[in-house]
């Protein structure tokens, strides 16, 4: 394919759409792409960073369930320059009121073709918004047109357990950069020949030829049996005619990045893993580095003041350990460890927070103890009181407690001490 002058001119395409009921209750009222993460930041900002340092200046984010909060943030922290033709534009699905209104992914894209059709790209790029990590998007597209792929797939080996959750991908024994086979979310999935442990997940996202996506998802629209997915019906329709790529996320170099913080991709599908993810991120070295000017994470939080670490009633200073602590928040001589506090938390003397995730605005009051809990936006836990200490006693005051033991408050909900 021949491009004009500069390269090929690539839209971006950021599927936003994903309820994230394994998020619940984080994803009661906001899209899991809108959900906090990291202290000041919402999912979609790792996604739109990488778009947008990829140097990929069009781009449309495709929303769906409870996308108030997510419309919200994109249009305030996303707003571009519209001269240079520049923009990230939310655009909510079709507001059909019949059955088809929650179908998936690809007819996201089908019902939003006439955003393509109206840029004229080249490359299509799409991407998933539930991922934290970073990743240049310009080093495989390069190798798409290299290949002249029909789909290229973006891969990262993960654990066999988890290879119910991700499209798995088998390479083809003579060219290791064409898919042999792929297996959305199987049962039964073989591990890799060198390593009988793992899998080579598919990372949701996806570089088409501008003609071959509005083809191929056009012609799925009335495909008998498909569930309109992209890793479900797309993928595996390119696939069985020869035209599947894989581009391994190992192959990917980011400025700036260290070789474990560029091999970092964390999908926070469920409670525990968002609560893992915050955890790589307060480690002392951490295992996924925010501090990376060379390719920022960018966001937009509010008008807060400094965080402040104030001398207590109780005589004591206000500390924060291995924490990281947002913009408006204030300690008060309280301890704050191994934990990540939003933006205008306000902690109160003698109280300890281990292990924990607060979100926007969380009160604490005195002399609580708080251990491997994440508390959304709003809440005000009163004094004295423990929180992920008694499991049962959270469970009688109605708080969800995750398998692996965190206790999980929902926003705005009562605490009794
Ligand atoms: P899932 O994340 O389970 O697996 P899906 O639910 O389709 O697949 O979500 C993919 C992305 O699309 C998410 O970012 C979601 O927010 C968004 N989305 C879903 N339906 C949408 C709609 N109708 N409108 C707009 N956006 C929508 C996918 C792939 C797997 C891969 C994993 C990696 O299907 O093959 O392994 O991602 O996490």
């Amino acid at each position: 394919m021949a491009y004009r002058s500069g390269g090929p001119k690539v839209l971006a395409i950021v599927l936003a759409g994903g309820e994230g009921k394994r998020l619940m209750p984080l994803t009661a009222d906001r899209a899991k792409p809108a959900v906090p993460f990291g202290g000041i930041y919402r999912l979609i900002d790792f996604a739109l960073s990488n778009v947008v340092n990829s140097g990929y200046l069009q781009v449309v984010v495709l929303t769906q369930y409870k996308s108030h909060s997510l419309d919200r943030h994109v249009t305030k922290t996303w707003r571009m320059s519209n001269m240079l033709g520049n923009y990230v534009t939310p655009v909510p699905a079709q507001q059909r009121i019949d059955k088809n209104w929650y179908l998936g992914s690809a007819n996201a894209i089908f019902q939003s073709l006439n955003l393509v059709h109206d840029e004229k790209p080249d490359i299509v790029v799409v991407v998933g918004a539930d991922h934290v990590y970073r990743m240049d998007f310009s080093q495989m597209v390069a190798q798409h047109i290299e290949t002249g792929a029909g789909v290229t797939v973006a891969a990262i080996r993960q654990p066999i357990t988890l290879a119910d959750q991700f499209g798995v991908i088998e390479v083809d024994e003579t060219d290791h950069r064409k898919i042999g086979a792929f297996k959305e979310k199987p049962k039964d999935a073989k591990g890799l020949p060198d390593s009988p442990g793992e899998v080579l997940a598919s990372m949701g996202n996806y570089v088409f030829d501008a003609d071959v996506l509005v083809e191929a998802v056009t012609r799925d629209d009335t495909r008998e049996g498909s569930k309109h997915d992209m890793g479900g019906d797309i993928v595996p329709a390119f696939v069985d005619e020869g035209r599947g790529y894989v581009y391994d996320f190992k192959d990917n170099v980011i400025p700036g990045s260290t070789e474990r913080d560029q091999a970092y991709w964390r999908d926070v599908g469920t409670m525990d893993s968002y609560w893992e993810a915050h955890m790589d991120l307060v480690s002392i070295h951490p295992v996924f580095n925010l501090y990376n000017y060379d390719w920022p994470i960018y966001t937009d939080y509010g008008p807060f003041p400094p965080a402040k670490l104030v001398h207590g009633a109780a005589g004591k200073f206000g500390e924060a350990h291995n924490s990281a602590v947002s913009p408006g928040v204030v300690i008060s001589g309280a301890t704050v460890t191994n934990s990540v506090l939003s933006p205008r938390c306000h902690i109160h003397s003698g109280t300890t927070i281990d292990d924990s995730v607060l979100l926007d605005g969380v009160e604490v009051g005195r002399g609580c103890v708080i251990k491997r809990a994440i508390i959304d936006k709003g809440v005000i836990v009163p004094e004295d009181t423990t929180i992920g200490v008694d499991l049962d006693h959270d469970r009688e005051r109605g708080f969800m407690v995750t398998e692996s033991g965190l206790t999980v408050i929902a926003k705005f909900q009562e605490v009794k001490a």
